[in-house]
Parts: C-alpha cells; structure tokens; sequence
C-alpha cells in the first residue's frame, strides 16, 4: 500500500495528527486548482497537493500563481498539522513566502478545510478567503469535499 501522506512533515509528530493525515491518502498524487479574481481585478490561480509538490515549486503544498506575475509559496507541507473532527480533516501548511507588507510581515500559512461528501471522492478546489489584515496568523482558506473523511 502506498503512504504518500508520510512526506508531510508535522510541526508535532502525533498519532493523531498522523491518523488524520492518512485519511487523506486517496487524495495524494493529484494537484487540486482553483482561479480566483479578485476585486482589484487580479486573477490568482492557486494549486494544492496533499503532501506534495503543487505548482512545481519543491514543498509547495499549496502556491499561488498571479497572471503574468510569479509563483508565492503560501504553504509547505514540510510543515503541516492535520486536525480531524467527526466528518472533517482540517490541513495546515505553514512555512510560506514571508509578507512584506502585512501580519508583520510573517510567513504565509494556507488552511484546506476538507469536508465529508460521499457523492464526490475529492473535489473542487474553493477558495474561501485570504485573511491579511490581522498583525500576525494569517491565513489563505480553501475548502474541498472528500468522501474520504466522511465517517
Ligand atoms: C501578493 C499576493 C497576495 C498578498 C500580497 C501581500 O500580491 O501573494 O495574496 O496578499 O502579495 O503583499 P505584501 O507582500 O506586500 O504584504
Ligand atoms: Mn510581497
């Protein structure tokens, strides 16, 4: 059997945090994209991979490409923690691209909420939001539906 999860790196090696990381096996080996406009007109396109390279960017587990621009680490799953409730696994890469600008200028973290849905084996992609304005734990919030958290 294949354990693709185990090239995430947990900020805190857990049995738990790592029972929850294999849950997400079926999801390994497959980028996960979305393409956002923002409103100042700005098209981002992001990609995510559960414990692998997104974006051709080495540890990018989830990156942001902007049209005609380049590519921003947001989160690395070298630095991951994987929170599981009862039909949910909540994802977490830190260990991104420094801001310069916002939340005194911290590394960017991007949170994947991935949520039970028994009729979809995983997806699409949503971008949720891009929260910057606090001084520090920032987040980019996406969201993806999986059976394979479903209980
Ligand atoms: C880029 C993108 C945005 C981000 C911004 C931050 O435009 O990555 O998602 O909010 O940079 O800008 P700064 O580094 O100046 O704080
Ligand atoms: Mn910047």
């Amino acid at each position: 059997a294949s354990n693709n999860t185990m090239n995430c790196k947990l900020t805190t090696e857990t049995p738990k945090e790592r029972d929850a990381l294999k849950l997400l096996e079926p999801l390994t080996n497959k980028t996960f994209s979305v393409v956002q406009k923002t409103e100042k007109d700005k098209t981002y396109t992001y990609e995510f991979q559960v414990c692998g390279d997104a974006g051709g960017m080495k540890g990018g587990g989830l990156v942001q490409k902007e049209d005609g621009g380049k590519a921003v680490l947001v989160g690395n799953y070298t630095s991951t923690q994987a929170i599981h409730g009862s039909d949910w696994v909540m994802l977490i890469y830190g260990e991104g691209e420094k801001y310069d600008q916002h939340c005194s200028k911290e590394k960017r973290r991007a949170i994947i909420m991935i949520s039970c849905d028994r009729s979809t084996e995983a997806g699409p992609l949503k971008a949720v939001l891009e929260n910057r304005e606090w001084d520090k734990d920032c987040f980019y919030l996406f969201e993806l539906d999986s059976s394979a958290v479903c209980p």
